[in-house]
């Protein structure tokens, strides 16, 4: 595997690659064209000046996360044909330019949903945190501006202001879409772009819904291990794979994230590595990474993915906000550079008590 931290780019990062070519192990960002919107071409030269951004500093850019995808294309508008070609080019570029990995997501409206961005913990450290009982209580606007005095002047991913301008129309857009159709219309959109990942041999890596279950009451299907493999069968190509992230499937705790690492065997591109900590099942808050701080086994995740000879990028995921720091919720330095070291550590212990089994 390679570690790598997300990186927003210099105009909307708090965190410097100088800062991140400094953590112990990690040796590569997973980064986007942040200021790009859904359904844009992204140019070679933009790209390629990315890239090279990051490579002056000593570092890779192992991947993308993400380049999104148009509500038109996950609704199954008429024009969706129109923003697929759109996506194919952008991908044509990343593959011109080198890259190999895009993480992208299904799901309807929103990205992630979390009720607070700055819940404080009993360290004192503020971490963003979710209640089923505030979504069933809030709509997305009400919601959007509760939790809007906590983004520390950061646009969070997935919640900018101008979408949430045209929130009414988006989930209109949605309807008539239930689970079925976002499973057809995910199909579509893979099949199209199948050959151009084939081409350039990118591997594409859909991020699970999270929180793992229907908000809002709009459709969510990439939520579990039987969701999931229907879809890597649905389109049964290697290039159309998976960011195994552990909490956004650990959101439901009916979840074995072990097995399900197991199950996707060949298909895991990407991980993103974290720990939630369970008040009740339906309210959870993101903990450190150390095991003990929430209620995943991170040894056991961490040993799914050496036992299937995982060789992709992997990143801390959020991180609590801790010593001061002023950054987006879950993505200031000082945590994720803790979660880095602590994974690292974990896979080095790992690796070496399997090769001294194997000399024995
Ligand atoms: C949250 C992230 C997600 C993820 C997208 C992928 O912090 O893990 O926003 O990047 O869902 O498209």
């Amino acid at each position: 595997m390679q570690m790598t931290l997300r990186w927003y780019g210099s105009r909307f990062d708090t965190v410097t690659l100088q800062q991140i070519r400094q953590i112990p192990g990690v040796t590569g960002v997973i980064s986007t064209l942040y200021d790009t919107v859904p359904g844009e071409v992204w140019a070679l030269e933009r790209i390629l000046a990315l890239k090279k951004e990051v490579e002056d500093a000593g570092l890779t850019l192992a991947g993308i996360e993400s380049v999104n995808v148009h509500d038109a294309i996950k609704a199954g508008l008429p024009e969706r044909d129109q923003y697929i070609d759109n996506y194919i080019a952008t991908l044509e570029n990343l593959g011109k330019a080198d890259i190999h990995l895009v993480c992208y997501n299904f799901m309807p409206v929103f990205d992630w949903t979390r009720t607070e961005l700055a819940r404080v913990r009993p360290d004192g450290s503020t971490v963003l945190a979710y209640t089923q009982e505030a979504v069933d209580r809030l709509n997305p606007e009400e919601m959007f501006s509760s939790i809007s005095g906590d983004t520390n002047g950061s646009i969070m991913p997935g919640w900018e202001p101008e979408r949430m301008e045209h929130i009414k129309e988006l989930f209109d857009m949605y309807s008539t879409v239930d689970d079925e159709a976002l499973f057809a219309n995910l199909k579509y959109f893979l099949e199209r772009i199948m050959p151009v990942c084939d081409k350039y041999d990118i591997n594409m890596a859909i991020h699970p819904d999270d929180p793992a279950w229907s908000v809002f009451g709009l459709p969510r299907i990439i939520i579990n291990k039987t969701n999931i493999l229907r879809m890597m069968k649905m389109v049964d190509n290697p290039h159309n794979g998976v960011t195994f992230c552990s909490g956004s499937y650990g959101t439901n705790l009916e979840n074995d994230l072990p097995d399900m690492i197991r199950s996707l065997k060949g298909r895991i591109h990407f991980a993103h590595v974290r720990n939630l900590k369970f008040n009740s099942p339906t309210d959870f808050e993101e903990a450190a990474h150390l095991s003990s701080d929430g209620t995943f086994d991170m040894y056991e995740i961490m040993l799914a993915l050496y036992d299937i000879g995982f060789t992709g990028p992997i990143r801390p995921d959020h991180g609590r906000m801790i010593w001061g720091e002023v950054a987006m919720p879950g993505y200031g330095l000082y945590d994720r550079a803790l979660g880095a070291a602590y994974l690292n550590g974990l896979w080095e212990a790992i690796e070496k008590s399997h090769k001294s089994k194997i000399k024995l």
